[in-house]
């Protein structure tokens, strides 16, 4: 069963701009801002502007739209941090580790030896 979309959640709160954030892209249908968790300085998160609660409902043109921001999200991160890679996680239910419920990719750089912070 999909469960409901609800407006509310944080990640919708911040595409109204009643919650602030450090932005980094925006376009008419996607937009990415800054973790205030990072598991790695330049750690961001990519949405879409869609009201898709994660991989199960969110209508497929919102995601080729999102995946196709996230591929641009993830080259300008490597190249802004000069990481050695990048890392993107994306989860799906609390099951599956989400714990806002609005779909996002974690658009993580990387260094070569450096862990993830916890
Ligand atoms: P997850 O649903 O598990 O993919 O994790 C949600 C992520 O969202 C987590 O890394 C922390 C981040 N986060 C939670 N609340 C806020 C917020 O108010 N602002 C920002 N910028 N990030 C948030």
């Amino acid at each position: 069963m999909t469960l409901a979309y609800d407006p509310d959640n944080i990640f919708a709160k911040i595409l109204r701009g009643a919650i602030p954030c450090v932005k980094v892209w925006e376009d008419d249908k996607t937009f990415a801002f800054m973790d205030v968790m990072p598991r790695a300085d330049g750690h961001v998160l990519v949405i879409s502007k869609a009201p898709g609660r994660n991989i199960f409902d969110l209508a497929p043109d919102a995601l080729s739209d999102l995946i196709l921001c996230v591929q641009k999200i993830a080259r300008a991160v490597k190249a802004g941090t000069g990481a050695d890679g990048v890392t993107i996680h994306q989860f799906n239910e609390p099951a599956g580790g989400q714990s806002v419920f609005h779909m996002h990719f974690h658009v993580i750089p990387r260094w070569e030896g450096v862990p993830l912070r916890p």
